[in-house]
């Protein structure tokens, strides 16, 4: 399989499992001879991990839905540009923990702004630059919790912070874009073992990206 210049996504709830499964689909790529580059959202930069911390850390919790828009744009273009871009240039596999999809599905579907206005920043701040894999990990909103709540420090972030009718939403969002886009986005169901998840994913990418 040559996955030299493919761009791979993650997405997902909280505690879904994103990071595990980065981590062992990347171990995978490394043992087939892929070179990688591994990122996330938001963040990935100097300057977006300073906006990282503005939108999930900042001492004060009011931010209008419209400025988070465009801080998570912010964060993202320069990512593209910085990393992303020259890293696909030069044949890397780039795989990223969260792109556009989370700014479609938190922003849009779950914070309620304009599909077409989020649509626009989008663009605005990713240009052409898309991934050619996406694979979404799938839980209920009480499992995800439950992760978060037993990993975690107890001190929920900004967004954690939400209630669970947000993240009903953002599920119900993630859903719906892998039905829209069918050929981009492949669903798992990450309460299955972290084995069969990972094997899972792995047979995706061969039968998507070869
Ligand atoms: N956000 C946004 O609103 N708009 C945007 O455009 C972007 C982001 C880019 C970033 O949070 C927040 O920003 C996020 C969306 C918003 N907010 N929320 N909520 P983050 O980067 O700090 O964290 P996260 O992306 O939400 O993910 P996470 O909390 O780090 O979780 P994860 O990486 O998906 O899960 P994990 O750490 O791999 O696994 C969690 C635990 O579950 C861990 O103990 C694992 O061992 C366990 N696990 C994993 N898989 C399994 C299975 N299969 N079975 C059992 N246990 C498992």
């Amino acid at each position: 399989m040559n996955l030299r210049g493919k761009f791979i996504t993650f997405e997902g709830s909280e505690g879904s499992g994103k990071s595990t499964h980065i981590q062992r689909l990347v171990r995978r790529l490394h043992a087939a001879g892929a070179e990688t580059f591994v990122t996330r959202e938001p963040g990935g930069t100097a300057l977006g991990e300073e906006i990282r911390h503005l939108l999930l850390h900042h001492r004060s919790a009011i931010m209008s839905p419209e400025t988070e828009l465009l801080l998570f744009a912010a964060a993202r273009a320069q990512l593209v540009r910085e990393h992303i871009l020259p890293a696909l240039q030069s044949g890397q596999v780039v795989v990223c923990d969260r792109f556009l999809d989370s700014t479609t599905v938190y922003q849009g579907a779950a914070r309620r702004l304009a599909a077409e206005s989020v649509a626009a920043i989008n663009h605005f701040a990713v240009g052409e630059c898309r991934p050619d894999l996406t694979l979404v990990l799938d839980v209920p909103v009480e499992v995800s919790q439950s992760r978060v709540r037993t990993r975690g420090d107890g001190k929920a972030d900004r967004i954690e912070r939400e209630d669970g009718d947000f993240f009903r939403r953002v599920r119900e969002g993630y859903l719906a874009l892998a039905q829209a886009e069918p050929h981009r986005l492949a669903v798992f169901d990450s309460t299955r073992p972290p084995d069969e998840v990972e094997s899972a994913i792995w047979k995706t990418l061969h039968e998507r990206l070869a």
